[in-house]
């Protein structure tokens, strides 16, 4: 996996993305919003509890029992808003998700707060979500997400780092699942960031460690055209997002999708009409 400096040429970004299916980008998220984020994400996640409350075994463990997740991070940090605007990661967007049409969802925003002794999470793939679609023409399939973990403090692989199958998005098998040593860790100083292809193998690390958290930051986007993770529209309302830009009104669905312009086919209508 590679690593680059957030001013590197988004053709680099593309280029390591095809290869391995991962890459880190180094300096994502400035000091002093990451310092704003990090404050917000730490005073909510001092309100939660860790684990999901009930539901499946196989849940329970694939969120991790002792980890703290929650989305609607935009109504805790304004710096939510800055990443969804973020150049750098809506170039890298538009170039992996254009196969699909101009415009996309996000598909959450989550803390993910990997806590001591957490184990490694099942590894899979991001766009297993919508598996029906992904297998259909694996590998060549189009790419239908693809996701971000931004480091909120430095992140090793004795915390918990993301771990990675490098190149696993182009497995001719779909069904081979990687084992936990053909992963590599993706350790991130804080700012940093991993950004990997729907495609690509990876989980969250186990955290070893007696007493530290992971303190990360998950961002992903979905093709307009499958239904996306968080259901933004039942967290953010109109109002609150009036004066926010058309991109993150349509990336939180407050607008209509429309695939190929001029060739039918729209979503997300009211009244048969766009908005
Ligand atoms: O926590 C991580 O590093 C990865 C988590 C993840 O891949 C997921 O929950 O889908």
């Amino acid at each position: 996996m590679d690593r680059f400096p957030k001013a590197t040429a988004r053709s680099a970004f593309i280029e390591a993305l095809s290869r391995d299916g991962a890459l880190i980008i180094e300096g994502m998220l400035d000091p002093i919003r990451l310092e704003a984020l990090r404050a917000s994400i730490r005073a909510e996640a001092a309100l939660r509890s860790p684990g999901p409350e009930g539901g499946p075994r196989y849940w329970q463990t694939f969120h991790g029992a002792n980890t703290k997740r929650f989305t609607g991070i935009g109504l805790l940090s304004e710096v939510f808003f800055d990443l969804l605007e973020d150049e750098v990661l809506a170039g890298i967007a538009d170039a992996l998700l254009k196969d699909s049409g101009p415009q996309y969802w996000m598909n959450t925003c989550q803390a993910m707060i990997i806590g001591p002794g957490e184990p490694a999470q099942t590894l899979h793939r991001d766009g297993d979500n919508w598996s029906s679609v992904m297998q259909h023409g694996w590998p060549d399939c189009p790419e239908l997400t693809v996701s971000m973990i931004l480091a909120l403090e430095d992140v090793d692989a004795a915390v918990g780092a993301t771990r990675v199958i490098p190149g696993s998005h182009q497995w001719p098998d779909y069904e081979r699942v990687g084992q936990p040593d053909e992963t590599m860790p993706a350790e991130l100083a804080a700012g940093d960031a991993l950004i990997y292809s729907g495609k690509v193998i990876h989980g969250g690390g186990e955290n070893g460690t007696q007493d530290r958290w992971r303190w990360a930051l998950h961002l992903s986007f979905v093709v307009g055209w499958l239904t996306p993770e968080e259901a933004s529209t039942q967290i953010y309302s109109a109002e609150a997002l009036q004066n926010r830009s058309d991109r993150v009104k349509r990336l939180l669905g407050f607008s209509a999708f429309n695939p190929y312009p001029g060739r039918g086919g729209r979503l997300w209508l009211k009244n048969f009409e766009p908005w």
